[in-house]
């Protein structure tokens, strides 16, 4: 089986959807906020900010797990992307991080499904297309290197979101 036989896009609401692990983009605090954090939060319920507390916080390109709650998916990995301060402040080495740090802890928890969302591209900035490229590049990499996890789904909230993804992976 061909790396990208394990990739797939959706567009849709990633608190939807069954899989072992949901990534979330959070900040420092991994205590919520706007985008899709406000809505892993609110799918999740109040035990999930309960058990962000206890993890004091997260490095900008570092990950962290915790339970889903009264979400479908098994787990949460907690990331935080970089702010787009125009691309020269490290922004490429710390997204590819959030996508490799998630991963690795998927692994390292035997996880076999993820799916990941357009980290920092929404309230943090990043510009979709080159943001795509590193999401995409990273988990290829993985992929040829690593039985787990098997399948990695990019969920995207747009279907302009989706068109990049789908055209990057030919
Ligand atoms: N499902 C999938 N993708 C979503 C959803 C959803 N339910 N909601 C939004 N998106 P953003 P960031 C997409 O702003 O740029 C928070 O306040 C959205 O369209 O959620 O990494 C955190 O606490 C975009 O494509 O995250 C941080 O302070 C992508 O998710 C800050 O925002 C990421 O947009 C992080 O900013």
């Amino acid at each position: 089986m061909t790396v990208k036989h394990r990739i797939c896009v959706v567009v849709g609401d990633i608190t939807r959807l069954d899989v072992d692990a949901i990534v979330n983009a959070a900040n420092n605090s991994l205590l919520g906020g706007g985008g899709v954090d406000g809505a892993i939060h609110r799918a999740a319920g109040p035990e999930l900010l309960a058990a962000c507390r206890d993890l004091k916080g997260c490095e900008t390109g570092d990950a962290k797990i915790t339970r889903a709650y009264q979400l479908p998916a098994g787990h949460v990995i907690h990331t935080v992307g970089p702010v787009w301060h125009g691309g020269n402040a490290d922004e490429p080495e710390l997204l590819r991080s959030c996508y490799g740090r998630s991963l690795e802890i998927a692994k390292e928890y035997e996880l076999r499904s993820i799916a990941f969302p357009c980290i920092s591209t929404g309230i943090y900035g990043y510009p979709k297309q080159q943001a795509c490229d590193v999401a995409v590049s990273t988990v290829i990499e993985w992929l040829a290197q690593n039985a787990l996890p098997e399948a990695v789904t990019f969920c995207c909230f747009s279907e302009d979101d989706g068109q990049l993804y789908r055209a990057r992976l030919g």
